[in-house]
């Protein structure tokens, strides 16, 4: 038999077959990882959605809500159960599902409770790794630094600020509304004059905290035996962070519980982790994986079709 490659077509055939589901798979984790659709009768456009599980507003596992009554059902007023960012003709929507929304003192946004900051690495490499003011008590991951922070409070303090090419020059930017649709979303409206129009590649740090006009930053503070007006079950050591639900991943090693841990004996507090366009979550690597596997049984196979026709 000669030694020239001939074409087999059963090899090519089988070759085809497992290219396709290859680039299936692909397709689908893709698909799973930036769920972009469209829904609604304005265009509105799914840019990036995210779930987060239910009951987890607890911190890093054992925090409790204050005990007045203002707070009851003393639970799901802080649990965050999805966050979205859409566009929609000229605006972004960053829109955050709540297990329970109560207005117990009428804010004229139509929520008390939530303290929430949006911390958005829309710039590689360029940000922050702190937050502009002591509050809630958390440092960034020093390979996704922020450069976008939405401020969410009642009252009239949200705020949206942009952190300038300098990277010295955090600067306010108008135009920012906030307000509650249906039962329980928060939505934070940005025009596209006030900031950069989301992309598939952003990063999001959400956290939530519980609003308090006389707290730092606006965050009321956790403590290691709670009370009537504070969150218990930190420390009083000030290395807990004041974030009751953070928006993560289930499991794994950047679970809310792993990134909101604090060691009073290291002296370390929460390092956090964005979602979003994240090379180290679930899907990639699992995707590198499969496809390496793929492609190397398809090699495999080649050869010794061909050394068995050769012999
Ligand atoms: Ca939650
Ligand atoms: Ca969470």
């Amino acid at each position: 038999m000669s030694k020239r490659t001939t074409f087999n077509p059963r090899i090519a055939s089988e070759m085809a077959v497992v290219l396709v589901v290859a680039l299936l798979l692909f397709g689908y984790l893709r698909g799973q990882q930036e769920a972009v659709v469209t829904t609604g009768d304005l265009g509105e456009k799914v840019i990036f959605a995210f779930t987060d599980p239910v009951g987890d507003d607890h911190g890093p596992g054992n925090y409790r809500y204050p005990t007045h009554p203002g707070f009851e059902p003393h639970k799901s007023l802080l649990d965050l159960l999805a966050f979205r960012v859409l566009t929609a003709g000229d605006e972004a929507w960053y829109e955050l599902d709540f297990g329970l929304i109560t207005n117990p003192w009428n804010a004229p946004e139509g929520f008390f409770h939530q303290r929430i900051d949006i911390y958005i690495d829309s710039r590689a490499g360029f940000g922050r790794t702190i937050t502009p003011q002591p509050g809630a008590n958390v440092t960034f991951a020093p390979e996704y630094p922020w450069d976008i922070w939405l401020r969410i409070a009642p009252w009239g303090g949200s705020r949206a600020y942009y952190l300038e090419k300098d990277g010295e020059q955090l600067v306010e930017r108008r135009g920012i509304t906030v307000g509650v649709v249906g039962d329980r979303t928060i939505r934070v409206v940005v025009p596209r004059e006030t900031l950069p129009m989301p992309t598939e590649q952003w990063r999001y740090y959400v956290l939530v905290g519980g609003y308090d006009s006389f707290g730092p930053d606006e965050y009321r503070v956790v403590t290691t035996q709670g009370g009537e007006w504070t969150f218990g079950g930190g420390t009083d050591a000030n290395l807990d962070s004041n974030i009751i639900d953070l928006l993560a991943p289930k499991g794994g090693r950047h679970s809310q519980a792993e990134q909101l841990a604090y060691d009073p004996e290291a002296q370390t507090g929460a390092v956090l982790y964005p979602v979003g366009n994240v090379a180290n979550q679930e899907a990639t690597p699992w995707l590198i994986g499969t496809l390496a596997l793929l492609v190397g049984g398809v090699a495999a196979v080649y050869w010794r079709r061909h050394h068995k026709a050769e012999a």
